[in-house]
C-alpha cells in the first residue's frame, strides 16, 4: 500500500480577501503535494479559513455585518482563490464547521483530564491583530504613546476571567523535544529563534475568553469561548477525524505543516504542548516560508496595498505565476516580486530556454522526420552526457523536495535545461539534416527524451504547461508519474507526435505591441 502523506497550509483568516502571500503559502504547499502525488505516496492536503476570534468579530462590526456573514463571504473567496491558483487541495476546513467544534471540544477535554487546565484570572497585551497575548517585557512604547507588540501591532490590556493551560509546565519536555528532533523546524534559524524563546522561559498561557462569544464554547463552561489558536490549530486534527475514527484518520501525525514567519510560536511550541498534554502524536516537521514584498513593500490586510493574486494570474498566465513565485525566492527567506521581475522570469527560462528548446527540436521532428519519434542511433559521450544530467534530476528534486526546499529543485532543472540548449547548439542538427540524418535523429530524440523528463518533473510547478508539453511528446496520461522516470522507461521511438506549438508564450508589454 502506497505511503501516507499529510500536508497542510496555515488556515487563513478570512477578515478581508486572500493576497498574494495566501497565494504564495499554497501554492508552494500545492507543489509539495503533487510533487509526493506523482512519486506514489497517498496524499492529503488540507487549507482552509480560520473564522474565529476577536478580528473577525471586529472587522464584521466594523461593516455592519455578522461575523458568520463575513466569514461566509470570504471563505468563499478563498476557495475561488484556490481554484484559480491551481491548489489540489483534498478538503478544505473552515472552524466554523460542526466537525471542528466538536474536535476542538474534545481536545479541550483531554487537555483538561490530564490535568493541565485551570480556571483563573488573566491580566496583559492582547494584540488582536496577531491574535496574541504577549508578555509586557515582548512589547515596547511606540512615539506616538500605543504600545506594540513584537510584530509592530498595537496591543491591548485584558483584564477577565480566563482559563489557564499549562505551558510553563511543558518548557523542559518541549526543550529536549525540539533537541531530540533538529529537523521538526526549518529553517535553521527558525529553529533557533525558537530554541531561545523556550528558554527564555515560558509562562502559562490564556486560552479561553469570556467578553465576547464568537468563538467555540468551553465544554462544560459556556461562558467562556476557546483563544482562537486553541481551535485553529486543532484544524489539522479535525480534517483527518481523528477522535472520530474517521476515513482520514490514519493521516495523523501530519507530515508537514507549512507556515509563514509569524506564526511559528503559535506551531512549534504551543501546538506540541497542546498534543502533549492531550496524548496525541506531534507532527513531523514545520516549514517557515518567508514574507513576499512589492518591491520591498510589507502587504497585508491591515496596511492596505494589497494585491490581488488573481489580477496577477491574469496578467502572466497561472503558471509563469507559479513558477516565478517559487523560483525567484528560496523558499524559506523573505522575497520581493515586481512585474519587471516577473517578466525576466517568463520570457528568459520559459519562453526561451524551455520553450523554444522544445519548439525547435519538436518542429524539426516534425518537418524532417515525419512527425515521428526518431529511432536513435548508439549515443554519443555528448548524448550520454545530458541524459545522465536529465536523469540524475529525479534524487534531487526527491532530496529537494523533503527539505521543501523548491528553489534548489527548479534550480536544478533549469541547469539541465540551459545544458540542453548547449548540447542542441553544439550538436547543430539543422547541419546534420544536410550531412547524416541518422546523427540528427539521434541528438531530436535524445532532447525530446530530455524534455520529457523535465516536463514530467515540472508539472507540480506548472501542471498545465507540463501537459501540452507532455501531449507535444506523446506521452500518455498514464506515462506521466515519477514511476515513468525510472528504470531506464524512455520515449518510445516511432511514436506520432502532434503538431508542435507554443507552451511557454513570452510576455509581449501592452505599450511594445502598439508600437
Ligand atoms: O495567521 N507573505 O492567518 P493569516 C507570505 N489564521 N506569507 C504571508 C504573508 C505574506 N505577505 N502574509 C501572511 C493566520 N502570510 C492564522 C493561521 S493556522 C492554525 C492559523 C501567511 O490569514 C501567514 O504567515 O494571517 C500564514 O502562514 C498564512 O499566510 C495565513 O495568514
Amino acid at each position: 500500500m502506497a505511503e501516507r502523506y499529510y500536508l497542510t497550509t496555515a488556515i487563513s483568516y478570512p477578515n478581508g480577501r486572500p493576497h498574494i502571500g495566501h497565494a504564495y503559502e499554497l501554492i508552494a504547499t500545492d507543489v509539495i503535494a503533487r510533487f509526493k502525488r506523482l512519486d506514489g505516496y497517498d496524499v492529503f492536503f488540507l487549507t482552509g479559513t480560520d473564522e474565529h476570534g476577536i478580528k473577525m468579530l471586529q472587522t464584521a462590526r466594523s461593516l455592519g455585518i455578522e461575523p458568520g456573514e463575513l466569514a461566509q463571504r470570504n471563505s468563499d473567496e478563498f476557495q475561488r482563490m484556490g481554484q484559480a491558483v491551481g491548489a489540489s487541495n483534498d478538503d478544505f476546513i473552515r472552524t466554523t464547521q460542526e466537525r471542528h467544534c466538536r474536535a476542538s471540544q474534545e481536545i479541550w477535554r483531554r487537555m483538561e483530564a490530564a490535568g493541565d487546565i485551570y480556571k483563573g484570572s488573566y491580566s496583559g497585551w492582547y494584540s488582536v491583530r496577531d491574535e496574541a497575548y504577549y508578555g509586557e517585557e515582548e512589547t515596547r512604547l511606540a512615539e506616538d504613546g500605543t504600545r506594540l507588540g513584537p510584530q509592530g501591532s498595537p496591543v491591548e490590556w485584558v483584564e477577565e476571567e480566563s482559563y489557564f493551560f499549562r505551558l510553563a509546565a511543558f518548557q523542559e519536555r518541549l526543550l529536549a523535544f525540539h533537541e531530540a528532533n533538529p529537523d521538526f523546524v526549518a529553517p535553521a534559524e527558525r529553529r533557533n529563534e525558537i530554541l531561545s524563546f523556550l528558554r527564555s522561559g515560558l509562562r502559562d498561557l490564556s486560552i479561553s475568553r469570556t467578553t465576547f462569544d464568537w468563538g467555540i464554547p468551553v465544554p462544560g463552561d459556556e461562558k467562556h469561548v476557546m483563544y482562537v489558536w486553541v481551535d485553529a490549530l486543532t484544524n489539522y486534527l479535525t480534517a483527518t477525524g481523528y477522535f472520530e475514527g474517521g476515513e482520514r484518520a490514519a493521516f495523523w501525525p501530519a507530515d508537514l505543516h507549512v507556515i509563514g514567519k509569524d506564526i511559528v510560536r503559535f506551531h512549534t511550541i504551543y501546538w506540541p504542548a497542546f498534543l502533549m498534554s492531550a496524548g496525541i502524536d506531534l507532527p513531523k516537521r514545520v516549514f517557515v516560508h518567508g514574507f513576499l514584498f512589492n518591491r520591498g513593500e510589507k502587504m497585508s490586510k491591515s496596511v492596505g496595498n494589497v494585491i490581488d493574486p488573481l489580477a496577477l494570474v491574469e496578467a502572466y498566465g497561472l503558471d509563469p505565476f507559479r513558477y516565478f513565485l517559487l523560483r525567484e525566492v528560496p523558499f524559506g527567506q523573505d522575497g520581493n516580486y515586481s512585474h519587471e521581475a516577473i517578466v525576466a522570469r517568463m520570457n528568459s527560462e520559459l519562453a526561451n530556454d524551455l520553450g523554444n528548446l522544445a519548439q525547435r527540436s519538436l518542429s524539426m521532428i516534425n518537418k524532417n522526420c515525419g512527425a515521428r519519434l526518431p529511432e536513435p542511433g548508439e549515443f554519443t559521450v555528448a548524448d550520454e552526457a545530458i541524459l545522465a544530467a536529465s536523469g540524475a534530476l529525479l534524487e534531487r528534486s526527491r532530496a529537494a523536495i523533503d527539505r521543501q526546499e523548491l528553489h534548489a529543485m527548479l534550480a536544478a532543472v533549469v541547469s539541465v535545461v540551459s545544458e540542453a540548449n548547449r548540447y542542441f547548439a553544439a550538436q547543430e542538427p539543422w547541419v546534420l539534416r544536410k550531412t547524416d540524418t541518422a546523427r540528427m535523429g539521434t541528438v531530436l530524440y535524445v532532447t525530446a527524451e530530455v524534455l520529457r523528463r523535465v516536463a514530467i518533473l515540472l508539472q507540480p510547478f506548472m501542471p498545465g504547461s507540463c501537459a501540452k508539453l507532455l501531449e507535444l511528446l506523446a506521452v500518455g496520461e498514464d506515462e506521466r508519474s515519477f514511476f515513468d522516470l525510472a528504470g531506464g522507461r524512455m520515449l518510445a521511438a516511432g511514436r506520432p507526435l502532434p503538431l508542435p506549438q507554443g507552451v511557454f508564450p513570452r510576455f509581449v508589454e501592452a505599450d511594445s505591441q502598439a508600437g
